[in-house]
């Protein structure tokens, strides 16, 4: 079992020996799938039951330390929150270019949101970086499990082999934000996942120059918390 331990981004100790490892994560879906709210749950362990749209893009800092072997390092995730509507399609395009994971999401009790990240979301995030890590998301799970059989559709739908279809490395995973389930094995497998696609690609690039050696992760320049404003 991996723990995970989180704490907001604190830079007390930054010496080189310690550099934490950095990495990007977005969320994108239609509005009101719960983007904002599986950010809010991972981030502060709550759950946000009232609701605010997002403006464009905005992003958070979360630090978290691990058993996991793949990054025993300090691990500082960048948390990108976007906007579901049109009016910001070209700001979150231009965001998602940087970006080394993405969850695809959408609501269990919305099947047309589901039916949207597979010809909108998908192929969005596919023209402007397609060597990210994507990972399919259900929210809204808890609600989803009380549903009469004949409502819940996807149980007659191999969700794995969608996400497999899709091209989400992270394959398919149904969390709720209002009881917590699943959403730290939501995160925790998506960042090894990501760390594991890095340090490949890495030692590709290694190997590359010197015919092998050590596996090392090189930290990118970190990124302050801020709101982005798109007015
Ligand atoms: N029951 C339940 N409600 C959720 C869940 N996730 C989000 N919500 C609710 O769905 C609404 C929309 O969520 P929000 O995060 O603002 O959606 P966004 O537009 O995609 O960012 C809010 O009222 C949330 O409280 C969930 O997993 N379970
Ligand atoms: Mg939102």
């Amino acid at each position: 079992m991996h723990m995970w331990m989180r704490k907001k981004y604190d830079d007390s100790d930054s010496s080189e020996k310690n550099e934490p490892v950095y990495l990007t994560l977005a969320v994108v879906g239609d509005a009101t799938v719960g983007k904002t709210t599986l950010l809010y749950r991972v981030i502060t362990g709550r759950y946000k039951g009232e609701r605010y749209e997002t403006v464009g893009c905005e992003q958070e800092t979360l630090s978290v330390f691990s058993n996991h072997p793949h990054y025993d390092r300090e691990t500082q995730l960048e948390l990108v929150d976007t906007a579901g509507t049109e009016r910001y399609g070209a700001f979150v395009k231009q965001t998602l270019h940087h970006v080394d994971g993405v969850l695809l999401v959408f609501n269990a009790l919305d099947r047309g949101s589901f039916q949207s990240v597979v010809e909108k979301w998908n192929e969005l995030v596919d023209s402007v970086n397609p060597y990210c890590v994507k990972t399919l998301v259900a929210t809204h799970a808890d609600v989803y499990a009380e549903q009469s059989a004949e409502k819940r559709w996807m149980d007659s739908v191999d969700m794995r082999a969608r996400a497999k279809m899709m091209g989400c490395r992270g394959g398919f995973h149904a969390v709720s934000s209002r009881s917590g389930a699943h959403v730290e094995a939501l995160f925790v497998e998506t960042v090894d996942l990501v760390i594991s696609y890095k340090q490949w690609l890495e030692k590709c690039a290694d190997k590359e120059q010197s015919g092998g050696g050590v596996i090392n992760i090189r930290a990118s320049s970190r990124k302050e918390y801020h709101k982005t404003c798109v007015c």
